[in-house]
Formats: structure tokens, C-alpha cells, sequence
């Protein structure tokens, strides 16, 4: 489209968010990134980006009413990507208040103060402005072995993750019923790449076979996931935000279920070729059995075609490409992962912000 617009993106140094940052300003969009810079926020991640004449960040905990709504009046956006969460299963089930209060009470913070913002625009301002929740597949619960979540399926979440990012698309829904802000809703399934926080799966597997150690398997490793590369989902994003139809929700995947232990495998092999053991035995040999995740749905999938016919997405890697790009990434990004491991990373965050 023709003129740039002024995107307030939340959760813009974490895994997705920091991809989306990158998308956005390529597309010659003025960003402001408004992070809480938690554990899983890193703005090494944004470092190539620091000087664009279009990015700005903030430090901004979204559980802070006042300070939500001092910076949404102060930038004035056109758009909000929503994506700021608490965003780990393991973690939610070991202190769910932090999801509570993020997720949940930090939403809704995000929610009144665009309204806000979003009363005080002119006619026109008011028809285009956006405003884009992004959640997960999670919400719909569990699958058998057959079938799919559709934008219908009922919400059934088991995770205290999952219930509090449902009850936060439960929250921005009403925020378009009741006062017809122009909300939309996303919800995706796993995501993988670049950047993204060695706490889930994928990472956990590359580091731990790059740094020789046990890779864990939760339970038989039947468990199935949906995978998606992240630069597919932020395009679906950025489609939604620019294309979609206020009061919609669309669900994005790639079609690309593997089950866990598979995925483990497929990971090790890869690693065979591109990093062997100094051993000559499979990195595979590694794998580890352990405890199951308490709750652990067994199958996420998602039927993606409302957004393939009515926004013309389509993904662009498929499970062999996107694996092989994220392995080489982190195998060529060695100290964007060491400072994460060592901590180092924490004591960045003050000489860029
Ligand atoms: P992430 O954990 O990597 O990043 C979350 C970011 O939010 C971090 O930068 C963190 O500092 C920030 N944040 C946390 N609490 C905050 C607060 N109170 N105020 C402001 N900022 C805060 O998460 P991600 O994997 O990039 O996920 C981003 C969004 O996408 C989340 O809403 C998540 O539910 C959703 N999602 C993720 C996936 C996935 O596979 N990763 C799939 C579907 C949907
Ligand atoms: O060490 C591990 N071993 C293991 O077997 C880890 C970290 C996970 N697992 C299993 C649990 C899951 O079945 O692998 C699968 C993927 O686990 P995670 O990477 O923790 O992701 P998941 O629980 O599926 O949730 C992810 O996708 C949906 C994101 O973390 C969520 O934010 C997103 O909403």
C-alpha cells in the first residue's frame, strides 16, 4: 500500500516479535517495539536494527495501565501486533501468575488503551486503524489422530498457558463486539526459526546436540505438533493486519505435523551431516526419555484455509527447507545463543536501550 504506517508491535524482542520487527521495516513501515524485556526478551536480537530511521523501542511491562496508556496516546499508532506473552508451557505450569498477569490483565490493559486512542481518531483514522491479537493453536485443546482446528472449532484450553491466552482472545473479541474496535484475531501453531528462545523444543535440540549433552524427550515422544518457519507466520501477520476483515479470526499453519520423537530424530541426522559427533557415533544416540509434561495434549493441527482463500497466504518453507535454514542459523549465530547460556545477554540490554 502506498503510505508508511506507524505499527506499535508489543513483544518486539522476543522470538516472533523480533522476526515481525524485521518484516515490518522492510516493508517501509516506522516501528515502535514496546518490550518488558523478561528472560525471554533479548534485543540482541534487533541489533542489525538498532539505527533504522523508522525503529524505536521502548521498555514498556504491558501489566502497567498508565505507562500502556502514555505510550499508545505518545505514538499515536495506526496498527497494533499484539504479541507480548508469557509464552512457555513448562513455565506456566511451574508459576502461572505471570501468565495471568500478562497475558490476561496485560492485554486488557492494551485493549482499553487503544480504545482510547482509538476514540480520539478522525472518521477515517478510525475506519483504518487495526488492532492484531496473535494467539496459538493451543487454545482448541487436543486432537486424536484425526481432524483439524478450524476458526470454529470450540475453545477447550489445558495449560495454564493456553487458558490465559484463550481468556485473552476471549477479551479482544469482546473489544470488537461491544465496542467495534477494529480487532483481529490469529492463531497459529508451533513456530520455529531464527531467534528463537532455547526453552523450546527446537533449540533445546540443536544446542544440546552441538554441546554434546542428553537430549530430553518428554514422555514416548508421541506427542504431534504443526510446524511452522516463523517468516511464514509473520507474513501471515502482516497479511492479516493490511487485508483482513475487522472481527475475524484466521488460523495459520503449514501443514507440517511431525511427532515429536521423529522431529528429534530428523534434528539429529541433520546435525550428523552439518555438525557430526567428535565421537562418530548419532547425535540421536543422545536421546533421553524423561518425565511427560503434566497435561501434555497429544495433537495440535491446523486447517489453514480461510487464509490461503481469502488473503492468498501461502507458506513458503517446507519442513525440509525451514529445518535445514534454523539448524544453519544457529550452528552461524554461536554467540547469540552462548550469551543466552551464559546469561550475558541480561547485561546488554542497557547499553542498546
Ligand atoms: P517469546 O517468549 O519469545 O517473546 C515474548 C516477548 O514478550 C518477550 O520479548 C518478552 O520480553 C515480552 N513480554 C513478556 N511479558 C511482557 C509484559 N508484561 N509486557 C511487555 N512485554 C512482555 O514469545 P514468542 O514465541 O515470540 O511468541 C509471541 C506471541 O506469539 C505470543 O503471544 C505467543 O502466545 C504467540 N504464539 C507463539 C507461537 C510459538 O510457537 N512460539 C505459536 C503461536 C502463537
Ligand atoms: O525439552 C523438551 N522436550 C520435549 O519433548 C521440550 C522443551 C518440549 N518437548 C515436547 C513438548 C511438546 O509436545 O515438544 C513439544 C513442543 O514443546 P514446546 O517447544 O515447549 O512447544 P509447545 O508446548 O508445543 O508450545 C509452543 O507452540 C505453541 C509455544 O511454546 C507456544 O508459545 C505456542 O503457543
Amino acid at each position: 500500500s502506498s503510505s508508511p504506517l506507524r505499527i506499535l508491535i508489543t513483544g518486539g524482542a522476543g522470538f516472533i516479535g523480533s522476526n515481525l520487527v524485521r518484516l515490518v521495516l522492510g516493508k517501509g513501515h516506522q516501528v515502535l517495539n514496546a518490550d518488558a524485556l523478561t528472560y525471554a526478551g533479548n534485543l540482541n536480537s534487533l541489533a542489525d536494527l538498532v539505527s533504522h530511521p523508522s525503529y524505536q523501542f521502548v521498555q514498556l511491562d504491558l501489566t502497567d495501565s498508565d505507562a500502556v496508556a502514555d505510550q499508545v496516546t505518545e505514538f499515536g499508532p495506526d496498527a497494533v501486533m499484539h504479541l507480548a506473552a508469557e509464552s512457555h508451557v513448562d513455565r506456566s505450569i511451574d508459576g502461572p501468575g505471570q501468565f495471568i498477569q500478562t497475558n490476561v490483565i496485560g492485554t486488557y490493559n492494551l485493549l482499553q488503551a487503544c480504545l482510547v486512542h482509538w476514540r480520539s481518531l478522525s472518521a477515517e483514522q478510525a475506519e483504518a486503524f487495526r488492532f492484531l491479537h496473535v494467539s496459538t493453536d493451543e487454545v482448541y485443546g487436543s486432537l486424536g489422530s484425526q481432524g483439524q482446528f478450524t476458526e470454529t472449532t470450540s475453545y477447550d484450553p489445558h495449560s495454564p498457558y493456553s487458558a490465559s491466552k484463550a481468556a485473552s482472545d476471549h477479551l479482544a473479541r469482546a473489544w470488537h463486539d461491544t465496542y467495534k474496535l477494529p480487532v483481529l484475531v490469529t492463531n497459529c501453531s508451533n513456530n520455529y526459526g531464527p531467534y528463537q528462545f532455547p526453552e523450546k523444543l527446537i533449540p533445546v535440540v540443536i544446542l544440546k546436540c552441538l554441546r554434546g549433552e542428553s537430549i530430553p524427550v518428554y514422555g514416548k515422544g508421541d506427542n504431534i505438533r504443526d510446524w511452522l518457519y516463523v517468516d511464514d507466520h509473520c507474513r501471515a501477520l502482516f497479511d492479516v493486519v493490511t487485508k483482513g476483515t475487522p472481527g475475524e479470526t484466521y488460523n495459520i499453519g503449514g501443514n507440517n505435523e511431525r511427532n515429536n520423537l521423529e522431529l528429534v530424530e530428523t534434528l539429529c541426522h541433520l546435525l550428523d551431516e552439518l555438525r557430526p559427533c567428535p565421537s562418530g557415533k548419532s547425535h540421536s544416540e543422545k536421546i533421553t526419555f524423561v518425565t511427560d509434561r503434566p497435561g501434555h495434549d497429544l495433537r495440535y493441527a491446523i486447517d489453514a484455509s480461510k487464509i490461503k482463500r481469502e488473503l492468498g497466504w501461502e507458506p513458503v518453507e517446507n519442513f525440509e527447507s525451514g529445518f535445514r535454514k534454523t539448524v544453519l542459523w544457529y550452528l552461524r549465530h554461536e554467540s547469540w545463543w552462548e550469551d543466552i547460556v551464559s546469561g550475558d545477554y541480561k547485561l546488554q540490554r542497557f547499553g542498546v536501550s
